[in-house]
């Protein structure tokens, strides 16, 4: 297996300026925006996201979100206002991490750097991130949608999902988007589905459950230079890590986060699902929508979850 020397050198640093933390979601232009949202045709609203519960894929190193009732039926005059109202509050604890989410380009770095020449010191235990934080994305990632349905295009469908550790070339790509005969174009969100989120849901025992997040289907690490050709905006996956683990790259675990984040300043987009605009798409065979997935104002956050939606 080839060693770090054979991760793709590629770089968007400098290119919109020193000040940059948005990477490449300046692709998204006034006028991709413009003309994503002329691709609402029938007014149909599909959700990407999972539920935010105890029982979705989390990986192990983190936990599953929690959610507490904090008010429980109280009348309202019982806390010192006035009337016949009650009332219930909750909380959530979970990683930001710990559902369907965007990375944020200084969740992974390397050689003490993140995107556009960040230091490390530039995140902080008391502060999170003072550059790159998902914050500086709040308004972003309302742009035109691509769904590559490798699923489909392999001829997985009957298994639901692709094999475990499959790594999704240039040419599946290309491939994909040629059989769907649809374009990737700049500033697009490449969604890809490779079934793994779904299959999750069909596991039984813990020991499926542990293998599940070592050996899953993702981008090959060699796919980071077509998605800087394509200027692609941001890539979400229906799976756990967007790149296919394991690695390519001997002693790396994670190099494609490596060039895609700290390099390209690309967000990551993980466990969606996109099984609902799938069988959509393959209907009536449009494989692009206007799609809406800003991540939660939360300044310093490291990422976030959403609730992506792909309308058509
Ligand atoms: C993995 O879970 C491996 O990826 P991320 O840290 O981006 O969530």
């Amino acid at each position: 297996m080839p060693g770090r020397e054979a991760i793709p050198k590629i770089s968007n640093w400098g290119r919109w300026g020193k000040e940059d933390e948005k990477g490449t979601a300046n692709f998204i232009t006034p006028e991709v925006i413009a003309a994503a949202a002329k691709l609402v045709k029938k007014g149909k609203v599909m959700c990407c996201c999972i539920p935010i519960d105890q029982v979705g894929p989390v990986f192990p190193t983190r936990t599953p979100a929690q959610r507490f009732m904090s008010i429980l039926n109280v009348p309202v005059k019982e806390v010192g206002m006035q009337g016949s109202a009650i009332a219930n509050d909750d909380y959530i604890t979970m990683y930001l991490q710990g559902s369907t989410q965007w990375d944020s380009l200084a969740h992974v770095g390397y050689e003490n750097k993140f995107y556009n020449d960040t230091p490390t010191s530039a995140v902080t235990a008391h502060g999170g991130a003072a550059r790159n934080d998902i914050g500086k994305l709040y308004q972003s990632f309302v742009t035109r949608g691509v769904l590559l349905d490798m699923v489909r295009y392999k001829g997985c469908e009957k298994e639901g999902h692709l094999p475990k550790d499959y790594p999704i070339t240039v040419a599946d790509l290309d491939g994909c988007a040629q059989a769907q005969k649809v374009e990737v174009k700049s500033g697009d969100a490449l969604c890809i589905r490779t079934g793994w989120v779904p299959y999750w849901y069909t596991l039984k025992t813990h020991d499926e459950k542990e293998a599940y997040f070592h050996a899953q289907p993702g981008v090959s690490v060699y796919t980071a230079e077509w998605i800087q050709k394509k200027e692609i905006s941001c890539i979400a996956v229906d799976n756990i890590a967007v790149e296919r683990l394991p690695s390519e790259i001997d002693g790396e675990f994670i190099p494609f986060h490596q060039v895609a984040i700290r390099d390209l300043g690309l967000s990551l987009g993980e466990i969606f699902i996109f099984e609902e605009l799938a069988k959509d798409c393959a209907a009536d065979g449009v494989y692009e929508f206007l799609w809406v997935a800003p991540p939660l104002y939360i300044p310093h956050a490291v990422g976030s979850p959403l609730n992506p939606l792909a309308i058509k």
